[in-house]
């Protein structure tokens, strides 16, 4: 089967990081395709960068579609894009903060998000309402690391986000975090053995629950919400997504 695991940023040292995270856990029979779309902001840290993004989340899953891929993952934690793509897709489409949010909800009572930026803390909270996860969520913390200083290998992002992660735990009463960004997927089991309680990454979860929904034969629904999008011309700019009848 194949996965294609999209960066909706266009940093492409993420993406390889992120698709190494997604090969880790993938089972030998998956193939996993990192890729982040060609256009659109270098991170994403707010509405702007998110509406930027979506354009490019949805070209590369137009471009998926055509090439055969069996499920994608969006790992960027405001999910962009989430419910478009699932228009466009045949497969399902799961975004990592959907996914860690309902993997922390099967294995504690309680979790604490952990995420980069002040600023990003409300998009976080909307996806937690969205999600259904309000009662089980305990705090959405902040360490206030930009996207792009997680591509800092020195151990300075990652010692930031422990502290964040024992103050939830100590003062929050989470039982489990969520961690916030695409870019800590390659933190997630260091912080696990660090703090003795589950730490978990969207990219990894993500793949494992697009790898049994596709093995179970289940892909998006193509009635009603996510039916494929009515074809109608698009201009300007975005020409190139008319969609013809
Ligand atoms: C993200 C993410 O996961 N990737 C990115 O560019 N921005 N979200 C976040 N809250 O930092």
């Amino acid at each position: 089967m194949k996965i294609q695991v999209i960066n909706p940023n266009t940093t492409a040292d993420m993406t390889a990081k992120i698709g190494a995270a997604a090969r880790q856990v993938a089972s030998s029979g998956t193939a996993i395709v990192a890729t982040n779309p060609t256009m659109g902001p270098v991170s994403i840290e707010g509405h702007y960068d998110e509406a930027l993004s979506v354009i490019g989340v949805l070209d590369e899953i137009r471009q998926g579609e055509a090439a055969g891929v069996d499920g994608y993952v969006i790992a960027c934690f405001g999910d962009p894009g989430l419910r478009a793509a699932r228009e466009l897709a045949r497969g399902p489409v799961v975004g990592i903060a959907e996914a860690a949010m309902h993997a922390a909800s099967l294995i504690a009572s309680r979790f604490s998000v952990v995420t980069t930026l002040s600023r990003t803390k409300v998009i976080a909270q909307h996806l937690v309402h969205s999600y259904g996860m309000e009662i089980g969520c305990a705090s959405i913390r902040a360490t206030d690391l930009a996207v792009l200083d997680l591509e800092d290998t020195s151990g300075a992002a990652k010692a930031s986000i422990l502290q964040e992660c024992r103050l939830a735990l100590q003062e929050d009463e989470a039982e489990a975090i969520v961690l916030g960004c695409g870019g800590m997927a390659d933190l997630a089991a260091e912080l696990t053995q660090d703090l003795g309680v589950p730490v978990i990454d969207g990219v990894t979860v993500g793949v494992k629950l697009v790898e049994a929904l596709v093995a179970l034969g289940l892909g998006t629904s193509k009635v009603r919400d996510f039916a494929p999008p009515i074809p109608k011309p698009c201009v300007g700019l975005l020409e190139g997504f008319t969609r013809e009848a």
